[in-house]
């Protein structure tokens, strides 16, 4: 499918810096050195619900990696999914009475105009579930071939025993696996699996629900974490830089795939990094569509909130911690796009060759959004006291702040 539009990238004087970024899977930061071309695959929306702030967050993480890497003038080759078929899209499509496939398509179009409105940069490969479902049949029938998928009752599952690095993503015991699974979308309790943990590769058709042609598998739809896996090895192949999403795809989502794709190139790992973002709550709980305690960015827009303004409240949250969506922050979001417009409105001011190297260094440095923010609010608190005489400063940070950090003054 259609991605949404690129806001231009303006090029910044200096040189830029590499990424070093918290994996967790060996739980500490790791150097990324991407080759001329970066890869990165980040998960989708799954599209029952417009864009909430929570995931507004997630996805201005990974741009921030984008914008990183453009800085040392690499390309990125970015890949995102869009989960258009799946349990909680189907279930939405017959509580409210509509058709799935135009729920999913009205809902895609709006995450667009909302990515579009935040400045995210688009990926190159923008990839709906049912469009990748050719390419995700003949991974699940090797993966049955090799003896790492089995069937039950005309389902398809995977074994887990079948990657000797199983657990090697998230590191949770049994039980905390066994907890998550059933709580994100899996099903340890069906009887006859051979482990609990086993996740759905392809799911035989149910009356009434939508399926495809599976050659051997039988008609049915694919399971979750292969349409990930079969998305990002046909567009960025196995070893690519970062796997991005939220915390809570580390398990089972980027566990899963991690093992089918181990099991099905006997590579490993299929990420250098993978990256979560924390979670975004209101009212003390995670904003989830499921429960309903969303801000939707839509809604924002609609009363005239500057989406300058809300990327600004993403940024202002280190992108690792869980953080509450509150009207307060808005506010001091919108406080600070004011400073900073009036402080580039001038000709004239402060230098700014030191701000666009720190702005590098807190961003190279696990995405330090806050530190960034708060070199900009120093250089703006200058201009204000004592203004500069360095013609053209203000450009340079307008087109800094526009270039890392994706806001535009
Ligand atoms: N389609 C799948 C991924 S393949 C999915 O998780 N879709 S989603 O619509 O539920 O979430 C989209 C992205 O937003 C995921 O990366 C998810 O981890 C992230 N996300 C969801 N809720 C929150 C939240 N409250 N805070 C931060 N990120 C969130
Ligand atoms: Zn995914």
């Amino acid at each position: 499918m259609h991605a949404w539009p690129a806001s231009e990238v303006p090029a910044l004087p200096g040189q830029g810096r590499d990424l070093r970024i918290h994996d967790t899977a060996t739980g500490g930061l790791v150097t990324l050195d991407p080759g001329p071309v970066a890869r990165i695959y980040v998960c989708g929306i799954t599209p029952y619900d417009a864009t909430h702030m929570g995931h507004a967050a997630t996805y201005n993480a990974f741009d921030l990696v984008q914008r990183v890497w453009l800085d040392t003038k690499r390309q990125v080759h970015y890949v995102q999914n869009v989960t258009d078929v799946d349990d909680p899209l189907l279930e939405r499509a017959v509580r409210d009475g509509v058709d799935w496939t135009a729920l999913a398509e009205q809902e895609t179009a709006l995450f667009r105009e909302d990515m579009t409105a935040l400045r995210m940069l688009p990926p190159r490969h923008y990839i709906g579930a049912v469009e990748a479902i050719p390419g995700i049949v003949p991974l699940v029938e090797r993966l049955r071939d090799a003896g790492a998928a089995y069937e039950l009752e005309g389902d398809t599952y995977f074994s887990v025993e079948a990657d000797p690095h199983f657990g090697g993503v998230s590191h949770l015991d049994a039980a905390a696996m066994r907890l998550l699974s059933a709580e994100r979308g899996g099903d340890p309790d069906r009887p006859g699996k051979k482990n609990p943990l086993d996740p759905m590769l392809w799911m035989a058709a149910r009356e009434g629900e939508p399926s495809w042609d599976g050659g051997t598998l039988g008609r049915g739809r694919p399971g979750w974490h292969i349409e990930c896996v079969a998305i990002a090895l046909d567009h960025l192949g196995m070893g690519f830089d970062v796997q991005g999403g939220g915390s809570d795809l580390a398990f089972p989502h980027h566990e899963m795939g991690a093992s089918h794709a181990q099991a099905l190139t006997g590579e490993f790992p299929m990420a250098k990094a993978y990256v979560h973002a924390g979670m975004v709550g209101l009212d003390g709980e995670k904003m989830s569509k499921s429960k309903g305690n969303l801000v939707f960015v839509s809604q924002l827009r609609r009363e005239g909130v500057d989406p300058a303004a809300i990327r600004l409240t993403l940024l202002a949250h280190h992108y690792r911690s869980d953080w509450e969506w509150t009207d307060q922050v808005l506010q001091d979001a919108l406080a600070r796009l004011d400073r900073w417009r009036a402080a580039v409105s001038r000709p004239d001011g402060p230098s700014a060759e030191a701000l666009v190297e720190q702005i590098r260094e807190a961003l190279a440095n696990d995405l330090d959004s806050p530190a960034a923010l708060e070199a900009v609010d120093r250089w703006a608190a200058l201009q204000q006291e004592s203004g500069g005489t360095d013609m053209g400063a203000p450009g340079v940070v307008s087109r800094a702040v526009d270039a890392l950090l994706g806001v535009a003054l």
